[in-house]
């Protein structure tokens, strides 16, 4: 059962139960409460989700001023439910945002994907894990934020798909996604009660197992709850039965809250932490080899007559290590990577009047990154000196904005809002191995002033029209800026090795950085029109055109430096090979169209509930020059036939994805022919037992991942040093059939 909120930002879970079949809001209340965890808790720490099940409230309450706020229509969730369904099949966290109208992956490690939503991915997307804000500690991403968490792990995920309000956040222009983790639950009573779920998996390509578990104690104020998993994987198999080399990863990630509730005020505290031994990636020259992360999260929420107020603080740490994983990777060159991010945010929401909610806030984000590449012994190019990437990097940002929300009468209502961050960042100096291959580049970039702020100034306004109990329309405009990350300003070398390991595309690319980088601003014009029958539980409809007018997007140029070009003679023409790239500003539009619908197909004692669900995904994007846009998700759309009787659920998924032929020529980006898959999984539910079982691509389709990159490991030749180059030209196979399997124990 997949429930995409159409416009339920203030419907809990509970209230959903209400609309859900009898055996599934049973499931959800007594069955299984930590596996559902309740989206409103984070929201509303009055609620007692055990025992609370409000009916769904009158279309124009909803979402009442004085709240959270009115979500845009444009915005979809990710149920625990849903989370956990899509775990059967994947640890990438990431990979739950192509379920969402728009959402894609790029490819990268197992559970490493970087989001894409609307054409863009990667930092243009913004993920807050519990309101923390991760940013890379690689120079390949390696690390994105949802990499900290396993999808089971997922009590909410909400993505804001393209003109959210300034409240939601600022340095990002394309979306944002909060994910929730194990949000706090109470007891009805004033006893302690106790639960746990433990569960573990298997799935055959890969050989992949793992186990999850939640345990919370609670009782009427106090709430204790942890949520983690381990997971270890080989690598997978293409249909055709080839081994598709450095996919293997094992990682844990682990969450443990504690809040208290007392009088309408909730406090939180978070602990956790990451390990990951290894990670392979075979759209990279480097494998991850070690990743530990670890934060602490503190969360006030209190309601106050004249509104409420949120407040969080987080301090997030990384420790990173690339290498080789043998056999497929091979000799030693040590990166490491140090990185922490720090920061607060304020939050007032002021019930100005029955009509009127004023938001204002204030955050502050800082990232503190060192990034260097200890000598390789004997190696003449690789010593003798440690290089430095970046060197006591630091990027700084305060936000601030105000945001007036009105809801004029039972049909209009508007949001608007402006915010401005101030982003500053500087980088000292640097070396290379040694001063004759890199010393040129190091002091080029030492003598300059490397400082830099940027005064960023966005702004958003929703209109929305809801005329009746069965449609809603909503127009919505936004200017979004984002300013460079670290690496996009501050890798300096332009030596062919030291390129090649910069750069979070997985194409093969060598990258450099562009001190003179401006921000990136989007200006996003959007609007969504819903219809569903009056109770919101038989059909639904949702399409959402939208366009984007970027400037200065940040992309890139090939290099024409004389170290790129020593490197490459060829490199400012070459169309089939691999090259060197510089960040740059470009203009750029985007524009496409989101369609989604659902619609119930029978509902009876003897035959269960069936529902027929679909999206449908269109983006365009090339910059102002005809140059097109790099990893652009081709159009592609999901069909699904959910079934449930009794205990028993199924689901039945087609999706399809036509042939990618727009690419970024500046990149060489490769097209991918058009695919179709199937996947099918069925769960069973006992007392205290839940047994799921699925098939990933049932008929075993060989495919290429349109956003996967280039296989840099399987397709290699000879090069004239003696070792092995990879070979241009070879996109990434998906995974074959998989047939995976979970058992899950309540206690
Ligand atoms: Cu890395």
């Amino acid at each position: 059962m997949h429930l995409i909120a159409l416009s339920g930002a203030r419907r809990s879970l509970l209230s959903t139960t209400a609309i859900l079949p009898p055996w599934l809001a049973a499931a959800i209340l007594c069955g299984m409460p930590l596996m559902i965890a309740p989206a409103h808790a984070q929201d509303a720490p009055t609620s007692l989700p055990t025992i609370v099940v409000d009916a769904p409230l009158p279309q124009n309450t909803r979402q009442s001023a004085g709240e959270g706020g009115t979500a845009p229509a444009d915005t979809a969730t990710i149920s625990n439910e849903q989370a956990f369904a899509r775990s059967l099949g994947t640890s990438d966290s990431a990979s739950l945002i192509s379920d969402i109208p728009g959402g894609a992956v790029w490819g990268a490690g197992g559970v490493s994907s970087l989001p894409a939503i609307n054409g863009m991915g990667a930092d243009r997307i913004q993920v807050a894990i519990n309101s923390m804000l991760i940013s890379p500690a690689c120079p390949n991403e390696m690390n994105p934020p949802l990499s900290f968490v396993n999808p089971t792990m997922i009590a909410k995920m909400r993505a804001y798909l393209g003109i959210a309000p300034v409240s939601a956040g600022g340095d990002y222009i394309g979306a944002k996604i909060d994910v929730t983790t194990a949000p706090p639950q109470f007891a009805a009573g004033p006893d302690w009660i106790t639960s746990a779920t433990v569960s573990g998996y298997f799935r055959s390509n890969g050989n992949a197992y793992g186990v999850d578990a939640t345990a919370t104690a609670a009782n009427r104020d106090t709430s204790i709850t942890y949520t983690g998993g381990w997971v270890r994987a080989g690598d997978y198999k293409a249909a055709d039965g080839t081994r598709v080399k450095s996919t293997l990863y094992e990682t844990q990630n682990h969450a443990l809250s504690i809040a208290k509730k007392t009088f309408g005020n909730l406090f939180t505290v978070q602990v956790g932490g990451q390990f990951i031994p290894y990670q392979g990636y075979v759209n990279q020259y480097m494998d991850m080899v070690y990743n530990r992360g670890a934060f602490i999260n503190g969360r006030y929420d209190g309601r106050f007559d004249w509104g409420r107020l949120e407040a969080t603080a987080y301090v997030h740490q990384i420790r990173h290590t690339m290498g080789f994983i043998a056999p497929d990777k091979t000799g030693a060159m040590p990166m490491d990577t140090k990185g922490i991010d720090g920061g607060y945010a304020l939050k007032a929401t002021i019930a100005a009047s029955a009509h009127d909610a004023i938001r204002v806030g204030n955050e502050l984000v800082y990232n503190k990154l060192d990034d260097w590449w200890d000598p390789v012994p004997g190696s003449m190019m690789m010593g003798p000196n440690t290089f430095i990437n970046i060197n006591d990097g630091h990027r700084g940002r305060i936000g601030t904005f105000a945001e007036w929300e009105r809801h004029w009468d039972r049909q209009w209502s508007t949001v608007v809002g402006l915010r401005n961050d101030v982003v500053w960042m500087n980088t000292g100096p640097v070396q290379g191995y040694n001063a004759m291959s890199y010393g040129a580049d190091a002091a080029a970039f030492n003598g300059r002033n490397r400082a830099r702020t940027d005064a960023n100034l966005d702004g958003s306004a929703l209109v929305r029209f809801e005329p009746n109990q069965t449609s809603l329309f909503e127009l919505g405009f936004a200017r979004k800026t984002r300013s460079p990350n670290l690496y996009e300003r501050y890798s300096w070398s332009t030596s062919a090795m030291a390129m090649r390991m910069t750069g979070w595309f997985g194409d093969g690319n060598g990258y450099v950085g562009n001190l003179d980088l401006k921000p990136e601003k989007a200006h996003t014009v959007s609007f969504t029109a819903t219809w569903h029958d009056p109770e919101q539980k038989f059909w639904n409809v949702r399409v959402t055109p939208y366009y984007s007018y970027v400037q200065d997007y940040i992309d890139v140029d090939r290099c024409a430096s004389a170290g790129c070009l020593t490197a490459m003679p060829t490199n400012l023409t070459a169309t089939n090979r691999f090259v060197f790239l510089r960040f740059a500003n470009h203009n750029a539009a985007l524009y496409g169209v989101n369609v989604e619908g659902k619609l119930a197909l029978w509902s009876s004692s003897d035959y269960g509930r069936a529902d027929l669900r679909g999206t449908l995904g269109y983006v365009h994007g090339e910059r102002t020059d005809g140059v097109g846009l790099y990893h652009l998700m081709p159009i592609n759309a999901k069909i699904a036939l959910d079934h449930a009787l009794g205990n028993w659920s199924s689901s039945l998924e087609l999706q399809l994805v036509g042939a990618k032929t727009q690419v970024s020529e500046v990149h060489n980006e490769l097209t991918t022919p058009a695919y179709a898959l199937v996947n099918f999984r069925t769960g069973y539910q006992w007392q205290a037992v839940r047994v799921d079982f699925g098939i990933d691509n049932l008929f075993n389709q060989s495919y290429l991942l349109p956003l996967g990159g280039a296989d840099l490991v399987n397709y290699r030749t000879t090069s004239m040093m003696g070792g092995t180059t990879p070979v241009w030209g070879y996109g990434v196979a998906g995974p074959g059939r998989s047939f995976n399997g979970r058992l899950t124990m309540k206690f």
